[in-house]
């Protein structure tokens, strides 16, 4: 594609040191091949392997509609950053009111520049809705002549999403009375299996295992991991997961606490390996760092990697998923990942879904892994961010990849469209997919 003679010494002219010589030609290549990328990244469905969504047979469980986009725990955070209002006095308000407040707030008296706010009008403007007379009631109208079934078909059309990974909790007492009546099984949701109290709580994981009908007792002797890994067995029947999962604070340790250590070793990982199933990890929660703020007050704390690398060395016949929260892990967790072929990274989580730092990620982990991670994931609460999440970090990534092509195309290596959606594919589930059935 290029001519590789430019840059060699070989090449040098009297008009000046070989490395500087760049034709119109190339110009014109590259115009192509950044074409060719965008096309490809814009047109490949993508595998959401880590939602808050749920199939339509879950009822209320699965969010839509613009008063859910609206009181989005995101923008409930910005939108306490304007009130005086005492945090209990906005959560005695009913979502509609929460959502006005928000709106005006965030919408009306400032320009919605953050990437929360950007989201819902990108997301209305693919819907068809006209943003600019910035006029709540005839959004709500508008959806109001809209049922959640065909609304689902546009959204993971406008969003280029074809399949939805749930994460599934069976300590949810709704999501669990589903389960447990059974559901005829939807093909575009896939499962994954939410085990945090397990870990994160022993003594109300234990009691909820208890009255479930478990034999488990407070320290983790041999009949209680036994019984543990019966808990996971029958859970695992019921949904079908793909992956077990949890998301972790930042000091969590491993070897740490001897209780969660021995229900690592000895319950989730055994139980894990011999399904073939990865345990995804995600570290750097801090959860409730403000409490007054609900579901909305989570925040960030660097993780000690050296925990997850003494994990990943002990268990090389374990398979781990792992997304991180804080940017200062970004760099560490991708040399981890080439210690470890038994980790694959993906998405860009949370805090770090923002388009400066899916730019930074996903070029570093480009550099540092090829192509074997997973690029995005959504995380979307509710149905219809998956049309923003996907449409902008789409964007970035393309953006990341025409610069990655570039580079080869100097060198001389030509990429063709097939190789392009192969790679595209890699990053939007394919290596995902490959991960799930690879076994050490
Ligand atoms: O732990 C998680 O899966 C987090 O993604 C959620 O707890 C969080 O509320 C979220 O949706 C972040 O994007
Ligand atoms: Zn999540």
């Amino acid at each position: 594609m290029l001519d590789i003679g430019a840059g060699t010494p070989e090449n040098k002219t009297d008009s000046g040191p070989a490395f500087l010589l760049v034709t119109p030609d190339h110009a014109l290549h590259d115009h192509r091949l950044d074409e060719m990328v965008e096309r490809v990244v814009m047109r490949t469905p993508v595998y959401d392997i880590h939602t808050h969504l749920y199939a339509p047979a879950f009822g209320s469980l699965l969010r839509w509609g613009i008063d859910d986009l609206l009181v989005y725990h995101s923008l409930v955070a910005e939108g306490f950053r304007h009130w005086e209002l005492p945090y209990e006095k906005f959560w005695s308000q009913d979502k509609s009111t929460q959502a006005e407040l928000i709106w005006t707030s965030l919408f009306v008296q400032s320009s919605p520049v953050s990437e929360a706010c950007r989201g819902v009008l990108t997301t209305l403007h693919a819907l068809g809705l006209d943003v600019r007379p910035r006029d709540l009631p005839v959004i709500r109208q508008w959806y109001a002549g809209h049922k959640v079934e065909g609304h689902l078909m546009r959204v993971m059309d406008l969003a280029g999403v074809r399949t939805i990974c749930m994460t599934n909790s069976p300590f949810d007492d709704q999501e669990r009375a589903v389960w447990q009546s059974g559901w005829s099984r939807d093909a575009r949701f896939t499962s994954a299996l939410r085990i945090d109290p397990l870990l994160l709580d022993w003594p109300a994981a234990r009691r909820h295992l208890a009255a479930s009908g478990y034999q488990v007792s407070e320290a983790p002797d041999a009949r209680t991991l036994g019984e543990v890994r019966r808990f996971l067995s029958d859970w695992s029947h019921h949904l079908r997961p793909l992956y077990l999962m949890i998301s972790l604070p930042p000091d969590f340790a491993y070897p740490g606490d001897p209780t969660t250590t021995r229900l690592i070793e000895e319950a989730i990982l055994p139980f894990c390996e011999a399904h073939n199933l990865p345990f995804a990890l995600m570290p750097g929660v801090k959860r409730a760092v403000n409490p007054a703020l609900r579901e909305a007050g989570d925040g960030v704390g660097r993780a000690d990697l050296a925990a997850y690398e003494r994990l990943f060395a002990a268990f090389p016949r374990n398979k781990f998923l792992v997304t991180a929260l804080p940017r200062e892990n970004q760099h560490d967790l991708c040399v981890v990942a080439r210690k470890f072929r038994n980790v694959h990274l993906f998405g860009c989580w949370w805090f770090t879904n923002v388009p400066s730092m899916v730019d930074e990620i996903t070029r570093m982990r480009l550099e540092l892994l090829g192509l074997s991670f997973t690029a995005q994931h959504s995380d979307a609460q509710v149905l219809d961010q998956l049309i923003y999440k996907w449409q902008h970090s789409r964007r970035v990534v393309a953006g990341v990849l025409k610069d990655k092509y570039r580079d080869l195309a100097a060198t001389g290596w030509q990429v063709s469209e097939a190789e392009i959606s192969r790679d595209v594919e890699a990053l939007s589930g394919g290596a995902f997919e490959a991960f799930l059935l690879r076994r050490f």
